[in-house]
């Protein structure tokens, strides 16, 4: 029976196999949240990267949209920042176009798990869709944590405990202490999603950035069940 297991933070994925792995990058906060509404609502493809000048490198290269986040405030000389609304009421018309983005956790969790057999991006928003994906691969699942610069982080690990129990009847979720963590923190925080990430550090953040529409919207379960990034080559 395949497995699912949680690395907290990208800084211990050199601890992890990914090789034969679907890993699940997540960063709640807004990375994956965002990059599965810009798909979900027209955008073509993503380049996701970790460096702000390769971002604006591809923008120019491929002549698509540039998006660019670091301490939780746009990037100056970038188009978007790293709000999902961004893509969804924004000034800028997103839809039909690809868009280029770099972000302070997010994309430097993805870029560091290029080593998995698949590659695949999670948030609450398409929950369902990454279930199912992970069903019909039927293979091990790591779940990426972001984290918050190296550090540990409850959104991204809440979701983590959210998709093993989603899978619980057909994977592992009992053999990790990681997964039975995270599991115990989701059927804490499910009553009360949004009440029970309050308490989170990036929310302290995201509050002080005036960005608490953002982080209700994140929180949303199941709003794109059939939106499903897949990295490929090197785009989503
Ligand atoms: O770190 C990241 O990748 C971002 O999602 C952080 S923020 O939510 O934009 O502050």
């Amino acid at each position: 029976m395949p497995a699912v297991d949680i690395c907290f933070s990208p800084e211990l994925l050199p601890l992890y196999k990914l090789e034969g792995r679907v890993a699940v990058i997540v960063d709640i906060l807004r990375a994956t949240s965002s990059i599965v509404t810009a798909l979900a609502n027209g955008v073509t493809h993503v380049f996701a990267v970790a460096e702000l000048d390769e971002c604006t490198a591809l923008g120019r290269q491929h002549g698509c949209l540039t998006a660019a986040e670091r301490n939780g405030v746009q990037a100056e000389g970038f188009d978007l920042g790293n709000s999902p609304f961004g893509y969804l009421d924004g000034a800028i018309v997103t839809r039909g176009r690809a868009v280029a983005i770099s972000t302070t956790n997010g994309t430097q969790a993805l870029r560091r798990s290029l080593g998995a057999d698949a590659i695949i991006i999670g948030s609450f928003l398409n929950l369902q869709a990454v279930a199912d994906f992970a069903r019909g691969q039927q293979k091990d699942v790591l779940v990426v944590c972001a984290g918050w610069k190296g550090q540990f982080c409850l959104e991204d690990t809440v979701f983590g405990g959210a998709l093993a129990e989603r899978l619980a009847d057909t994977f592992d979720v009992r053999s990790s202490d990681a997964t039975l963590a995270a599991r115990h923190l989701w059927q804490q925080a499910r009553p009360d999603l949004s009440g029970y990430l309050l308490q989170s550090a990036h929310v302290r953040r995201l509050n002080h950035l005036e960005a608490h529409k953002d982080f209700e919207f994140c929180l949303r379960l199941d709003e794109y069940p059939a939106t499903l990034p897949i990295w490929r080559e090197d785009r989503l």
